[in-house]
């Protein structure tokens, strides 16, 4: 049987603000992510507009990966990683969002972590937005909804892109910009975490999310075009959470809302790839009454700006069913649960084969290539008594999904070079806000009551992995 590339990217993905702690060190500015409190499952985390005492914000401290990167990067080299997806965090950079001069302090942070990647031989995979926008942007820009944002981001990014030239030659423009989308009915959470807006605040909710959506795929295709001509060596993707919907039933009706479900998500790719805003959606937006600005600079923008890769982040499908019918329950993220799939503690659906349809759709309709840029496994671990974590739990669950991968690529001719798990050592949780929902192959010791003592422990998954590394993928 054929096999996987011999520089296949294993490896994983990691977020600046689920990490690195030290929110005032280094000349750091305020980001969104630090006024967002702890949460829990079915106890969502709150937005304060201000630091207040005595409230826990995760994102402070975190697992102090700003002063313990040596330390992680090396367990990351042992189990032989061959790529890091890290985020540069914009408010360690630009503290405020719109000073003159980049902090000296911050572009060296991340030297020494970029430094430190390519000692140990593992590829940074640099994502410029993974939710870290600085305060002063959305206070006194009005986050993505004003193009003044576009071209403070587009600085930011020449600087970093710049900077690091000659050592990072992969650059994401956005992490899950896709949540936004006038059709979905989003949480505050989704509005939050990509521009610092709360959408149960919003007033004209369906223009407001247009133009977000709008700006930040516009930003995108701009950087992509900006981040080539620094170094025409340089490889541009964005990445996409996406979740494939199955229909209830064999009923046309399902079946075209499974359709319609799936796509929705896809208006921003089809932007990037086909280097045109599409037609469809500006219909979509004349019949819903929203406007929009695209002038002729736009247009050439979107020409000119396509993406080389596409990053996928894919944790769970979902059920569309036309007809509501009683008893079936909701997924956590819009449409209803799989009664064939089991959950995850934290009520996400688990389908390796998912991942497979997911890639085939992707690459059948685009033919670029692809990279998983984030796949895992939330749940609870636990240390026993004689001081090891059996999480033989992400074990199955990881090994069924990159099954499914192996046939996407060697049986389907998916074009993937690249696998990171989300994430590789435990961090805070997105949603939740929790340490307790842990996906990493490294234990941390920390909780959500502010204990432990931050060391970090190879669980059972670790070992598993490194083989699995060592093997290329053969013994899956
Ligand atoms: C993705 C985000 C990540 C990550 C992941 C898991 O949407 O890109 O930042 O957190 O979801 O989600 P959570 O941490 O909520 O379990």
């Amino acid at each position: 049987m054929a096999e996987l590339a011999k520089d296949f990217f294993w490896g994983g993905s990691i977020a600046a603000h689920q990490l690195e702690g030290a929110y005032q060190e280094g000349g750091k500015g305020l980001n969104t992510m630090d006024l967002f409190t702890g949460g829990a499952y079915g106890r969502p985390r709150q937005i304060t507009e201000e630091l207040q005492a005595d409230t826990y914000y995760p994102s402070h401290q975190a697992i102090d990966f700003y002063h313990r990167y040596q330390e992680d990067i090396q367990m990351f080299g042992d189990m032989g990683f061959r790529a890091l997806r890290i985020s540069i965090d914009w408010s360690r950079i630009f503290p405020r969002g719109d000073e003159e001069e980049p902090s000296r302090e911050g572009l060296d942070y991340y030297h020494k972590v970029i430094d430190e990647l390519r000692k140990h031989k593992i590829e940074p995979i640099v994502t410029l937005f993974h939710f870290e926008l600085p305060v002063g942007i959305v206070r006194n820009y009005n986050s993505w909804l004003s193009r003044e944002t576009i071209d403070l981001y587009l600085k930011f990014v020449e600087t970093v892109v710049g900077e690091y030239k000659g050592k990072v030659n992969y650059w994401v423009t956005f992490n899950e910009m896709n949540h936004i989308d006038p059709q979905t009915e989003v949480s505050d959470l989704f509005t939050y975490i990509l521009a610092g807006l709360e959408y149960s605040k919003m007033q004209d909710k369906k223009q407001t999310l247009a133009v977000l959506g709008y700006h930040m795929t516009l930003a995108s295709v701009k950087a992509a075009k900006m981040i080539r001509k620094i170094d025409a060596g340089n490889q541009v993707g964005c990445v996409f959470g996406l979740t494939p919907y199955y229909p209830k039933t064999c009923r046309p009706e399902d079946m075209l809302l499974s359709f319609q479900d799936t796509i929705r998500d896809f208006y921003q790719i089809d932007a990037m790839v086909w280097g045109e805003f599409p037609k469809y959606k500006m219909f979509e937006y004349q019949r819903e009454g929203i406007s929009l600005e695209i002038t002729e600079a736009d247009r050439v923008a979107f020409r000119e700006g396509t993406l080389d890769f596409i990053g996928l982040n894919y944790y769970a499908s979902a059920v569309s069913s036309a007809v509501k019918e009683e008893g079936a329950q909701e997924a956590m993220f819009g449409g209803e649960l799989n009664p064939y799939l089991e959950k995850s503690d934290w009520g996400w659906t688990i389908d390796p084969i998912g991942l497979r349809y997911l890639m085939n759709f992707v690459y059948r309709k685009y033919q670029k290539p692809i990279i998983i840029c984030e796949n895992g496994l939330g749940a609870a671990d636990e240390v026993s008594e004689t001081g090891e974590i059996r999480d033989d739990y992400r074990i199955d669950y990881l090994g069924k999904h990159l099954g499914q991968l192996k046939k996407a690529v060697l049986e389907d001719g998916v074009e993937c070079f690249g696998y990171l798990m989300w994430a590789p050592i435990d961090l805070v949780s997105a949603t939740t806000g929790e340490m307790k929902k842990r996906y990493g192959f490294i234990y941390v010791d920390k909780h959500d009551d502010g204990s432990g003592d931050l060391s970090r422990k190879p669980k059972a998954s670790y070992y598993w992995y490194k083989e699995m590394i060592a093997s290329n993928g053969e013994n899956l």
